[in-house]
C-alpha cells in the first residue's frame, strides 16, 4: 500500500467544497490515514512549493495558500500516489479533463482545488512535512476484501 498527501486548497475551503472533494476521495476506495486542519506558514510553503522558488509567481502561489486554513489529508491505497494524482487532473483546471477534480471544479492553474503529491520520494517528505509520525493512522478496515482482490492487496 502506498500513502500520498492531499492539501485542500483555501479555494476549496472557501467555495465550501470540503466535503465534497474530501467524498470523491472516500468513495474511490482509499482509507484515511491522516487529516486535520492548519494555517500554512510562509516558511513551510517555501519548502513545499522549493521547485517552484524561481517562478515569478512563487510568492503568489504561496500567499493563495495563507488565505484560510488548508486541510490536509493523507490518504492509503494500492498505487494511490497515481490513482490520486489522476483524481486531481492537470494543474490548469481549464484543461484538466472533465471527470477530475480540477476538471469539474476549476477554472484556474493557481486555485486549482488540491494538492497532491506526485512520487513515491515526495509523497514520503511531503507526508513528513505536514503530520507527525503519532498523527498518521495504520488500521484495517473490515471492507478490505471489497476494495481489492486478495492478490492486489
Ligand atoms: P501541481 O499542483 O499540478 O503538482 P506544480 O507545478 O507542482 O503543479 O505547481 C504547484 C502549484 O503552483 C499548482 O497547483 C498551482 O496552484 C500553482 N501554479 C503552477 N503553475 C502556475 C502558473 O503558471 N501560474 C500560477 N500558479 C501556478
Ligand atoms: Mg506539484
Amino acid at each position: 500500500m502506498e500513502r500520498t498527501l492531499v492539501i485542500l486548497k483555501p479555494c476549496t475551503i472557501e467555495r465550501g467544497l470540503i466535503g465534497e472533494i474530501i467524498s470523491r476521495f472516500e468513495k474511490k476506495g482509499l482509507i484515511l490515514a491522516a487529516m486535520k486542519m492548519i494555517w500554512l506558514t510562509d516558511k513551510l510553503l517555501s519548502e513545499h512549493y522549493a521547485h517552484l522558488k524561481d517562478q515569478p509567481f512563487f510568492q503568489r502561489v504561496k500567499d493563495a495558500m495563507r488565505v484560510c486554513p488548508v486541510i490536509v489529508c493523507c490518504w492509503e491505497g494500492l498505487e494511490a500516489i497515481e490513482v490520486v494524482r489522476n483524481m486531481a487532473g492537470k494543474t490548469n483546471g481549464r484543461l484538466a479533463a472533465p471527470g477530475t477534480i480540477r476538471g469539474d471544479y476549476s477554472m484556474s492553474v493557481q486555485e486549482n482545488i488540491v494538492h497532491a503529491s506526485d512520487s513515491v520520494a515526495t509523497a514520503e517528505a511531503e507526508i513528513k512535512r505536514f503530520f507527525d509520525e503519532d498523527e498518521v493512522y495504520t488500521y484495517t478496515f473490515s471492507y478490505l476484501s471489497n476494495l481489492y482482490a486478495n492478490d492486489e492487496k
